[in-house]
């Protein structure tokens, strides 16, 4: 603004009134600002592809189409309802009440994440909010945030993920929304201060979660305690997690016992835990495990079980059902677009499933086939990040990889040029074993995962890795694990390849959250501040302290970018193609109709001119091709 009197700081409240033709300007200006961030953004994904994706022919999405005239369901008061009137003591006594069996659908977190790299966009999950509880009245809970969401949300989908969580909870207000705690890691892959896991729980209550189901990637209780307490404080649902892992039926094992679990399951309900939830993280929970653990857990607990399994191996739909036979409270199933393979078992097929069955989930099937509808047409828009896990996978038994990690370490390896995926899950396997057949979830199997590339990269195996071990710069979450940062392993540590990994270096044997200063707030937002330029919110501030770095480069890449996350999703993914037209809903009655005329071959220094017709005026762009 080059006008004297506001420079010279004489412009009043009336200044805008007086002179409003210069605020005009400044609101077109933004405008066509935004217009060429937007602009800058699609030419550099039309010609370098998004992070990840191959270039190639851009996918033609037909229109999706929702029919949303559901079926209405009586509809008593919802767990949520009970929760909001009656505090959190009195919905885990009604869900001990229940007849039948409930249901916490996962499509909106767990699904994606197992499928296709925890890429859904909040664009394409807001039809399906929208409907959602008109479609499903009778759910106990939807999981919707957290694992992997958070980080992925900024790093990769240029989104806010508090918004995308406020948004769930101003429009599915009778509905529970829960969250996947990695108990003191947070929403990250590494241990958080107390402090800081205390502020994030708050005001994620705060902002929308009901329940949170807290788990540990070593099932180390001492890691569990304090978020299960925080959790607790806000008086919304602490749920306790167990990972399974191992073979319980099985007469070799010696260490994932039922003895194991059953005082796992009793040390989270003295640590505070309302439910105590199985969490398979890889679909490892035989049928009959299933039945033989949830059985057990309901004679020992006098708290509901909550069961979450994946499909890899095909078997969850039994396992979900025999958990249901032996007593399970709740189950975790998706909708079938996106449900089996590596992510949960499929809602409707475990509805039918139960056919005959007492306990059977009272549901309206014909929702659930229409809310279906909807995901089948948006799960193509995902297609170059999915797993391509088209068949059962019953190697998982051997190899243990979790559903949530599958399609993400895929994706990692290709970044490495490591396409033949076979190849991975057979080192991971044999980096479980050198790691003392260690319990296998975020983070703790990043760190096999990590180790498992780093083998592969370097042609390394269990032999050899001893004998070089001594000159190896190991990477760095697998010396973080072994130096004790993520916990102590059930059975402890391989001492010689501690060593190897330590170099000298003392590992702790405490629970790291004991000894790590307290984060300083002040500071941080003050940091924080300064970067922004303007005041930060108590979720930015957050935000910052779970992730500096990829906070940073999310607000670096919006001011550079813009509100992109309002792109449809093949734009945002794929970009345009020459001689391609699309709409875009700047504002209210403002859209902008781009077509991409050409672009020209790239000059000496690589920069390709790209030609937009915006609106009828020729606008012109100019991109480096990183190829
Ligand atoms: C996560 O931590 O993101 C998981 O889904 C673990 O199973
Ligand atoms: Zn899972």
């Amino acid at each position: 603004l080059e006008n004297s009197e506001f420079i010279n700081g004489q412009a009043t409240t009336t200044f805008i009134d007086q002179t409003p033709e210069l605020f005009q300007a400044t609101e077109l200006e933004e405008e066509e600002k935004e217009q060429d961030r937007f602009i800058d953004y699609i030419s550099d994904v039309t010609v370098n592809g998004f992070p990840g994706v191959k270039a190639r022919p851009k996918l033609e999405i037909p229109e999706v189409h929702f029919e949303t005239d559901f079926v209405r369901l009586n509809t008593t008061p919802t767990a949520k309802d009970i929760l909001a009137q009656e505090g959190a003591e009195s919905m885990v006594a009604w869900i001990k009440n229940q007849d039948k069996v409930l249901l916490t659908d996962t499509t909106m977190r767990d699904a994606h994440q197992s499928l296709f790299a925890t890429r859904m966009r909040t664009k394409d999950m807001l039809p399906a909010i929208e409907n959602y509880e008109k479609a499903f009245p009778k759910l106990f809970s939807a999981e919707v945030w957290g694992g992997a969401t958070f980080d992925v949300a900024y790093r990769f989908l240029s989104e806010d993920p508090w918004k995308r969580l406020k948004t769930m909870r101003k429009k599915m207000p009778h509905t529970l929304l829960q969250m996947l705690l990695r108990g003191s890691n947070g929403v990250g892959y590494m241990n958080y201060p107390d402090n800081v896991l205390q502020r994030f729980i708050e005001k994620a209550a705060a902002d929308g979660v009901d329940v949170f189901r807290i788990f540990d990637s070593l099932n180390w209780i001492d890691q569990m305690e304090k978020p299960l307490a925080f959790a607790r404080e806000t008086g919304k649902i602490a749920e306790g997690a167990m990972c399974y892992t191992g073979d319980l039926l099985s007469p070799n094992e010696t260490k994932y016992t039922l003895d194991y679990y059953r005082h796992l399951a009793k040390q989270l309900v003295d640590a505070g835990a309302q439910i105590v939830a199985i969490k398979d993280m890889a679909g490892l929970l035989k049928p009959q495990a299933a039945f033989e653990l949830v059985g057990q857990l309901k004679t020992d607990l006098d708290v509901p079980v909550h069961v979450h399994t994946h499909d890899t191996t095909g078997n969850g739909v039994a396992t979900l059902v025999e958990a249901s036979k032996a007593g399970a409270d709740i189950v975790d199933v998706a909708s079938s677009a996106l449900a089996g393979t590596t992510s949960q078992p499929s809602m409707a097929s475990f509805y039918y499933a139960m056919e005959g069955n007492v306990r059977q989930p009272e549901l309206a099937i014909d929702n659930i086939e229409k809310i279906n509808q909807y995901w089948s047409q948006i799960k193509p828009l995902y297609k170059d990040f999915s797993n391509n896990v088209t068949a059962p996978q019953t190697d998982i038994y051997q190899t243990q990889m979790p559903g949530g990690q599958y399609s993400n370490l895929q994706q990692q390896a290709k970044s490495l040029g490591i396409d033949n995926f076979e190849v991975v899950k057979r080192k991971y396997q044999e980096v479980n074993e050198l790691l003392g057949n260690i319990i296998k979830v975020t983070p703790s199997s990043k760190v096999v995962g990590d180790l498992a590339l780093f083998m592969l990269q370097n042609d390394l195996n269990k032999e050899t890795i001893y004998e070089k071990g001594k000159t190896i710069d190991f990477p760095k979450s697998v010396v973080d694990f072994f130096a004790g940062d993520l916990g102590q392993p059930v059975g402890g540590f391989p001492t010689e390849l501690q060593a190897l990994v330590l170099k000298g270096k003392q590992p702790i044997t405490v629970r790291p959250g004991s000894l790590a200063q307290p984060y300083n707030f002040d500071e941080g937002k003050r940091e924080l501040e300064e970067f922004l330029k303007r005041p930060a919110s108590e979720e930015e501030v957050l935000s910052y302290a779970l992730y500096p770095e990829v906070f940073k480069t999310y607000i670096t890449n919006k001011r550079r970018f813009g509100q992109i996350q309002r792109l449809d999703t093949t734009t945002f993914y794929q970009g345009m193609r020459v001689g391609e037209t699309m709409h875009f809903e700047m504002g209210p009655g403002k859209t902008m109709l781009i077509t991409l005329d050409s672009i020209s071959e790239p000059d000496e220094k690589g920069m390709r001119n790209m030609f937009y017709s915006v609106n009828g005026q020729v606008l012109q762009a100019t991109v480096k091709d990183q190829s």
